[in-house]
């Protein structure tokens, strides 16, 4: 068979893998150490290679994409140098469970462990950041070992691979064939386990559901829909998950996030049933591992996860059930719904006290940009189908408290709490899918960290429509601050750059909004314009969250100092 087969250089065969697995897009930034893979991309047309200019961006953005799409998301970087830059958006895709495969030049493999140029042990270094790290020595073995790495990426719970892909291996030819694509393992529910989970529920009077995790595609967050629908459940969502379930159904609670309605976190207190499906239930959602007994959870846990190594990691479930979600989700609306459930008042009530949580909160005299005002202004005004990007940082409070999702509209921020991601996944997002309108959600801080990549948006024909919330500071660290340290403000004041000149040097529409009434028409004229554009928001630093000022945080703490 290998007779019939052309030789191909190790870096021909790296680009053949890809396309033989589909893939479509990939984002890099060039390097020397994997000239052969760039040369090979230049006869693939069908494969779009995204330039990015720094490697965090262009791991953000391929997370991104791996988010939006559920198909691994693909960056090429160099070796050492370009590596470390890419952590960031290794590490969140690895804590945000999304696929991800990354190719990173290598030194030549007859200079290995001298510490030549660039040289970096990517096992060592990836070891805890990525859920599988190897190289590839021989050029015959990249068909094998790509495949490995997307079987990895995306089955079970998916997560980032790291491929290394030595210079001199690269140039070294092969006649061998490629396999594809990848198909993703993942489990299914057993009857045993759907008709315990039943028994389970119906015997409940105060249940939760609480949906998460990675993996749920349109058809899964429509089966799960139905399900909470067909028994009158109440659902909330892990942190930053807010899409699977739609806001509008009766059953919507709202979010488990670093600024969780208080009414919300007290309804899980208060359950006797907990049924997590997709969610880890880590740090945040439990808010700080206190919602749930360790181990023992206090209450009944029934726990859906697609790895078999989350369930029984912290909280001992009743129930567990390792199912990847389109499975669950698909038999879970099959099941026989709970005719008249006892929980139907505990339902009313928590989507009512949801409901009134929409309403931004009386915090003394409004400012003169109310952001409260502007995010139900955007409720009302963005599509269905809109894609909603978020950065780490407390001005991250006010669209996760006001907007509302429903597929196919998305959600993409990061769980492990990234700062910088906010703007590239933008601009991924946008690209993935240029029909549709997506705003970047970014604090001043978050921002000027990965901002450079709306030189991409614009090299890339991109519209992302970037919102800076500047209130002039690291707001989240000034928060923690004043309740630890009250007045002693200490390496979280900034000086900022004019946002709006920035964006223009850029070719990006630009436009500053300082009042209310101004959000609206710079929105639409940042719609109409069909091209990256930026829209600073100048904020009443009083403002830090959706619950409360920064003084009225100073006088507690000070209260509670004297
Ligand atoms: C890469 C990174 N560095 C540092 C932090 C710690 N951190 C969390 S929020 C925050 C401040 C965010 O500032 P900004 O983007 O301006 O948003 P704000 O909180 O002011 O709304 C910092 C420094 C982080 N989460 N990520
Ligand atoms: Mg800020």
């Amino acid at each position: 068979m290998a007779a019939n087969l052309p030789a191909l250089s190790g870096g021909q065969l790296v680009v053949a893998s890809l396309r033989a697995h589909g893939v479509e897009m990939a984002f890099s930034v060039a390097g020397e150490s994997y000239l052969e893979v760039l040369d090979a991309l230049f006869d693939a047309p069908e494969i779009r290679l995204i330039t990015c200019r720094q490697e965090g961006g262009a791991a953000f953005m391929a997370e991104a994409y791996g988010k939006l799409t559920g198909k691994p998301g693909v960056l090429l970087v160099t070796r050492g140098p370009g590596a470390c830059n890419a952590s960031i958006g290794v590490h969140t895709a690895f804590q945000d469970s999304t696929p991800m495969v990354v190719l990173v030049g290598q030194v030549a493999r007859h200079q290995i462990d001298r510490e030549a140029f660039q040289e970096v042990d990517f096992r060592k270094m990836y070891a805890p950041l990525a859920k599988w790290v190897t190289q590839i020595d021989m050029a015959e073995r990249v068909p094998e070992l790509l495949n490995q790495a997307f079987q990895v990426a995306t089955s079970g719970r998916p997560g980032p691979v790291i491929v290394a892909l030595p210079e001199d291996m690269l140039r070294d030819t092969a006649a061998v064939g490629v396999v594809g694509p990848y198909r993703a393992v993942r489990a299914h529910p057993g009857a045993q386990d759907l008709a315990e989970l039943r028994r389970l529920l119906a015997a409940a009077e105060r249940p939760v559901v609480m949906v998460g995790g990675s993996g749920w595609d349109d058809p899964a967050c429509a089966d799960i829909g139905r399900f909470i629908e067909a028994s009158d459940l109440p659902a909330c969502c892990s942190f930053r998950r807010q899409d699977i379930v739609d806001n509008r159904l009766k059953g919507y609670l709202g979010d488990l996030g670093t600024g969780a309605a208080p009414a919300l976190v007290a309804r899980i207190r208060a359950a006797d049933l907990v049924l997590a499906v997709g969610a880890r239930i880590g740090e945040i959602t439990s808010q700080s591992y206190s919602l749930l007994g360790i181990p023992d959870p206090g209450k009944t846990l029934i726990h859906i996860h697609p790895a078999a190594e989350e369930l029984g990691r912290v909280f001992r479930p009743t129930l567990a059930i390792q199912s990847g979600m389109p499975e669950i989700a698909a038999a879970l609306a099959a099941l026989d719904p709970i005719a008249n459930p006892r929980w139907a008042a505990w339902r009313r009530e928590a989507r009512g006290e949801y409901e009134a949580g929409l309403q931004p909160s009386k915090l003394g005299e409004a400012p003169a940009l109310d952001l409260g005002r502007v995010m139900m202004w955007l409720r009302e005004r963005l599509p269905d189908d809109a894609i909603i990007t978020s950065d780490a940082g407390n001005f991250s409070g006010w669209p996760n408290r006001f907007l509302q999702y429903r597929r196919p509209g998305r959600q993409l921020g990061p769980t492990s709490g990234a700062m910088g991601y906010g703007a590239p996944a933008a601009v991924a997002a946008s690209i993935a899918s240029p029909g549709r309108i997506v705003v970047g959600f970014c604090g001043d801080g978050g921002f000027m960290m990965t901002g450079q990549e709306l030189a991409t948006a614009l090299a890339e024909g991109a519209a992302p429509i970037i919102l800076i919330f500047n209130n002039a500071m690291y707001g989240t660290i000034r928060m923690h601050q004043e309740r630890r340290f009250p007045g002693r403000i200490s390496g979280t004041a900034l000086k900022n750059p004019d946002f709006p000149a920035l964006a223009k040097a850029y070719g990006a529409f630009a436009a500053q909004v300082a009042r209310t009434e101004e959000f609206a028409p710079a929105f639409e004229e940042a719609v109409a314009a069909r091209k990256a554009a930026v829209i600073e928001l100048v904020m009443d630093p009083e403002m830090i969250s959706t619950r409360t000022t920064l003084s009225a945080i100073r006088r507690q703490a000070e209260l509670a100092k004297a």
